[in-house]
């Protein structure tokens, strides 16, 4: 099946290539002629997708999806959630947008600071549990279709791996102890991911569906 993936995010095209498989030839935004910034102001994951594609769909009337994913860190009530890309820049310079690295300074320092604090003050450590959530949104003959993953484990210290993309250096999925996503195969991480839930169900569905 040829569909059009609406991401600019090379890894999560990456990601969703080697998830689908070989019944699939995904386009990417850019080209299939969507090299803008596609807007997203939505206040949850869902809302967000559902503009990605709403947004492709208008402009290329073809069959397409999107992901719109991201950390929630517990301690941090819930944060960077929707605003994982640009977590850095939130409420300062716009220019750090997409930037993988500063983003992670800034959730490592806030929750550092947290724990910080809790032991100054002779509490019981921070928790460091968190989540990545993924919401796909498939666009078939202009009606949306919902797909939603979720992946558990903690916030590490510091940095470890090379491996995916965002926060991945950072996340200690529960399912493979002591590794980071970073430090994961392709395929480990695939078999564990939000994206890979999501996308999973996606298509089973379009595989019940006889869709081609
Ligand atoms: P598109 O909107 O073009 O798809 P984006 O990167 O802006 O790309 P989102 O708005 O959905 O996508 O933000 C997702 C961010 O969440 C992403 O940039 C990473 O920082 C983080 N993220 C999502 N999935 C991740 C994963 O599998 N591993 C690490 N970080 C991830």
């Amino acid at each position: 099946m040829k569909i059009v993936f609406a991401t600019g995010n090379k890894g999560k095209l990456r990601e969703a290539r080697e998830i689908l498989g070989e019944g699939y030839e995904l386009i990417s935004s850019a080209e299939a002629g969507v090299t803008e910034d596609i807007p997203e102001t939505g206040s949850t994951f869902q809302e967000n997708s559902l503009q990605k594609s709403e947004y492709l769909y208008r402009k290329c009337g073809v069959d397409c999806f999107s992901d719109d994913s991201g950390l929630e860190v517990d301690a941090l009530g819930g944060a960077p959630g929707i605003y994982s890309a640009r977590y850095a820049s939130l409420g300062g310079d716009l220019s750090i947008d997409h930037n993988f690295e500063s983003n992670i300074d800034r959730v490592l320092h806030e929750l550092n600071s947290l724990e910080f604090k809790a032991i100054a003050a002779g509490e019981k450590p921070t928790e460091r549990t968190a989540r990545f959530r993924c919401c796909v949104t498939l666009m078939i003959d202009g009606e949306p279709h919902f797909f939603d993953g979720s992946c558990e484990g903690k916030i590490a210290y510091e940095r470890t791996g090379n491996g995916g993309f965002g926060y991945d250096p950072i996340f200690l999925p529960d399912a493979f102890p002591g590794r980071s996503m970073a430090e994961l195969s392709e395929d480990e991480k695939n078999s564990i991911s939000h994206r890979g839930q999501a996308l999973r169900l996606m298509a089973d569905w379009l595989k019940t569906r006889g869709v081609k």
